[in-house]
């Protein structure tokens, strides 16, 4: 882990930010449509870098990405002064393997233990052998923290034979975890807020940890005598819709049981604040020294319930509501880069880690009058899907001065944020690493070239339901418009540009074109990578 000492972080902090001052300013790189033609530096200086990926957020759900009913005025301002993405994917339709793939710059088919959505008592998925986008930062002098929902697997390591190394026992130091790929820092839910156990996890401890009330975690067999809410639903403040029938925490039955830590559990109301507090403590803790901040909101994810300061603030129900207070913690992240003087040496992206969804397991009214709401905006499908829905999320990146104001239509996945970084950092991949990872840096720099042609959709599992884009072409394997389950016996075939809403399936015209993209795609899953 890296030093602490006052003497090495100063020196850090001054080889940063020199970096960044002499670096000649560039002027013209960019010619893209209709963008801000203003001075824009190379991209060796270093910046800090804030990733923010929200939980569910879909591309319709922002008012910079068209969103006219609930007001998101903190991440338009971001977009106003920054480049938003218009073509911008998670790698999955679903959490576990977006982050994996992230974090590591590998698609997650190709990884079994993080192909499918995990368990709170899931081992870790991403090796602790390889290279995360954290241990790049690290490497570069960085400080490296991850706040948030984590949902890829604590304590014990699955390897890809299948073989787990240890038990999760939340009783005990939680590791491999964070710490052991990259982090020097973390804080956070270890899955999601609607899975047991639902306590905090700071480095490797639960926050609030009782040794006289231990925690019991079970997915599957029933454990402790907490009601439940197959049980009990008397005791409920929102009443589930499909599973999430389990332990009763705070009113509201989860996935999986979980008994004990009663003085450690979450209050689900202060969820957004006391992660948003951790990691602004973070920023103003390091904001002497170059920073990566892997920033990971709970909201929008299901259970949806606000802090009372926006309980029924949007007039659209719980869900706009979390958009609201999704909203405010962005404004508390980038007010705090402005009280520590660091908002123009810091790259921020705002992201999702999949496309939107109304009913994700509770009753909680998103399903009903939608109004004019539109999760997905104008794209098929949801959460879970390989219509665009699933997957073509929000991407906004802010860093004045370098990052061109406007918009762009680059096809980008957050798989490339990996070799992004790298670039950022002056770094060379090796072989090995991050093999489905792209450079997307000349693109949030605002030159015109492509990123990539194709890029590989998933919906979860191994070895998973895939879609192959390339170019306006999009085969997909499932037509499913939510969770992915099985392949379709025969594929969709869809041409984007004259069909965004993915409705005419051209595959029966079009069999060579069919076999082409199948082929394709075979050969993309049968080679280790696909970055050139
Ligand atoms: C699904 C859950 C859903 C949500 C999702 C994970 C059911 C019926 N559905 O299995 O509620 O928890 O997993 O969401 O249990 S994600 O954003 O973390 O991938
Ligand atoms: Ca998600």
């Amino acid at each position: 882990m890296l030093s602490n000492s006052v003497i090495s972080s100063s020196v850090r902090y001054w080889l940063g930010r020199f970096t960044l001052l002499i670096i000649g300013w560039v002027c013209g790189l960019s010619s893209f449509g209709g963008v801000n033609q203003a001075c824009f530096a190379e991209p060796s200086g270093r910046p800090n870098v804030i990733i923010i990926l929200a939980d569910d957020v879909g591309y319709g759900d922002l008012g910079c990405y068209g969103a006219t009913e609930v007001e998101t005025p903190h991440i338009d301002r971001l977009a106003r002064a920054g480049r938003r993405f218009t073509d911008a994917h998670s790698p999955s339709s679903v959490c576990t393997p977006t982050r994996y793939a992230l974090l590591t710059g590998q698609y997650a088919w190709r990884h079994k233990p993080a192909a499918g959505i995990l368990s709170g008592v899931s081992p870790l998925c991403i090796p602790v052998s390889g290279t995360t986008l954290a241990i790049r930062f690290q490497a570069s002098g960085y400080e490296a923290a991850a706040v948030g929902k984590w949902h890829l697997g604590l304590g014990g390591e699955r390897l890809p034979d299948g073989t787990i190394t240890g038990q999760t026992d939340y009783n005990r130091e939680i590791k491999p975890g964070p710490l052991e790929i990259g982090f020097s820092s973390f804080f956070g839910v270890p899955a999601t807020g609607d899975r047991t156990p639902c306590v905090y996890v700071e480095d490797r401890r639960v926050v609030g940890y009782d040794p006289n009330d231990p925690i019991q975690v079970s997915y599957g067999t029933p454990i402790g005598n907490d009601p439940t809410g197959k049980a009990n639903p008397e005791l409920m403040t929102i009443l589930p819709s499909h599973g999430h029938d389990n332990t009763i925490v705070n009113g509201i039955s989860r996935i999986g049981y979980m008994s004990g830590g009663k003085s450690a559990r979450w209050v689900d109301t202060e969820m957004a604040d006391v992660l948003t507090r951790a990691a602004v403590q973070f920023i103003e803790r390091e904001r002497n020294r170059p920073f990566f901040l892997y920033f990971c909101t709970h909201d929008i994810h299901v259970p949806r319930v606000p802090h009372p300061r926006y309980a029924d603030r949007s007039g659209h129900g719980a869900r706009g509501d979390v958009i609201m207070q999704l909203d405010g913690s962005v404004g508390e992240i980038l007010a705090s880069l402005e009280r520590a003087d660091l908002a123009k040496d810091t790259l921020v992206i705002f992201t999702s880690d999949n496309g939107g969804v109304l009913d994700d397991g509770y009753q909680d009214g998103a399903a009903g009058d939608l109004g004019a709401k539109r999760p997905n905006g104008d794209w098929r499908g949801f959460k879970g899907s390989l219509f665009e829905g699933g997957h073509r999320v929000p991407f906004i990146a802010r860093w004045p001065g370098h990052v061109p104001v406007g918009v762009s239509d680059q096809l980008i996945c957050h798989v490339d944020l990996f070799a992004t970084c790298a670039a950022l950092l002056g770094r060379t991949l090796t072989d090995d690493e991050a093999p489905d990872s792209y450079n997307a840096l000349p693109a949030l720099l605002g030159k015109p070239s492509a990123v990539r042609d194709k890029l590989v959709h998933h919906t979860g599992g191994y070895p998973g339901v895939l879609a192959l884009r390339d170019g306006p072409w999009k085969l997909l394997q499932s037509s499913q418009a939510g969770y992915g389950g099985k392949p379709d016996r025969e594929p969709m075939l869809v041409n984007l540009a004259d069909d965004p809403g993915e409705k005419h399936n051209l595959a029966a015209q079009m069999p060579e074109k069919v076999q082409d993209m199948q082929k394709e795609l075979a050969e993309l899953r049968e080679h280790r990578r696909s970055r050139p």
